[in-house]
């Protein structure tokens, strides 16, 4: 054999390798990348900030002085007075002596405020019933698309209920999410009694064989007595006068800071409010309010809102969340 036919194959068996190492990489990268979304989404949760207003509340070293911005960097994050200073005594207690005992002090406290709740969609009822209530604006019908996407993806068929009665843009707003996701839309005319639209979604998810009814409302007025005698109304229709169950998920603005509270507060006197799903944390540096609507209202923070898109709903795990709302921005 000439020397050239040496040359040959040695290049043939550099290139079989090269190409050899190439795909296997690819694989490689193609399977770190098939994580499924829902492990993926946690990372763009909420928005950083907290960890850098706690590295120069830091300062040093610790004094007296230390405490109290601390205390006022998590109260600007809106984790709420009475988790603040929870945290705060405990992280104190502990004596941390340098920056980071003290950030994993903090980082445990913050978990510790949580309450070891269900944070699933109670499934049960056939079909399930899910009342979505919020005030204007806050995401109840972006939220019910991100929703029954979800419960699509898990194979389960789903119907929505327009019981937002008061303008019909509101159930036309429905009625584009539903055409675009599949799903059926039952809504009554402008002015209908929402809580008749509520017991006709619930005949037809009956009808069809459906294993979950959503239903919106209209959010307008919360002070107001019309809207939860009404809310009242739907949630009696859609649990068959209160035989069966329904998931009462209320949706708040995480922007709407500490007065949110008070909306969860109000919400709750007229509907027994199942979970929380706290919406547009991606627009926010003040994600902390998740900790306190646990801490002051008890009710679990089922769902965060990250965009505005389908795919943009998380389930809420508490432990990833003060992960991420402590991670350096
Ligand atoms: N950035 C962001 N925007 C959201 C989120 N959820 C809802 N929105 C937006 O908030 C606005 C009001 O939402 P909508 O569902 O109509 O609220 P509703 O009046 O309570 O039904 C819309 O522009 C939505 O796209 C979220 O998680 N992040
Ligand atoms: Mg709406």
């Amino acid at each position: 054999m000439e020397a050239i036919h040496y040359v040959l194959i040695i290049a043939g068996v550099v290139i079989l390798a090269a190409a050899g190492f190439l795909v296997a990489r690819t694989k490689r990268e193609r399977d770190t990348f098939a994580t499924p979304a829902a492990t993926k989404a946690p990372t763009r949760t909420v928005r950083r900030g907290l960890a850098a207003s706690l590295r120069s509340a830091w300062g040093t070293g610790v004094d007296d002085s230390t405490w109290d911005s601390i205390e006022e960097a998590l109260l600007a994050a809106d984790v709420g007075v009475a988790a603040t200073t929870d945290v705060v005594d405990s992280v104190r207690r502990r004596r941390p002596e340098d920056y980071q005992e003290a950030l994993d002090a903090i980082s445990s406290e913050l978990k510790s405020q949580f309450n070891a709740a269900d944070r699933s969609l109670d499934m049960s009822g056939d079909p399930a019933v899910v009342i979505v209530v919020g005030v204007n604006g806050s995401g109840k019908t972006t939220t019910i698309a991100k929703l029954a996407k979800r419960l699509q993806d898990t194979g389960k068929s789903v119907v929505l209920g327009a019981a937002d009665t008061f303008r019909a843009a509101a159930a036309d707003q429905l009625v584009t999410w539903g055409d675009r996701l599949g799903a059926r839309v039952v809504r009554g005319s402008e002015g209908a009694d929402p809580a008749s639209v509520a017991y006709d979604a619930l005949s037809a998810a009956r009808a069809d064989g459906a294993d979950v009814v959503i239903i919106d409302t209209a959010g307008r007025l919360h002070g107001k007595k019309n809207l939860m005698a009404e809310l009242g109304k739907i949630h009696k229709v859609a649990t068959d006068g209160g035989t069966t169950k329904a998931e009462v998920l209320l949706v708040l603005d995480a922007t709407s800071g500490q007065n949110g509270l008070v909306q969860v507060r109000e919400f709750a006197t007229t509907v027994p409010v199942t979970g929380v799903a706290l919406t547009k944390l991606d627009g926010t540096a003040r994600g902390g309010i998740v900790v306190a609507v646990e801490k002051d209202l008890g009710v679990p923070v089922k769902f965060v809102g990250v965009g505005e898109k389908m795919e943009d709903l998380v389930q809420f795990n508490p432990d990833r969340f003060v992960d991420d709302l402590l991670e350096p921005a």
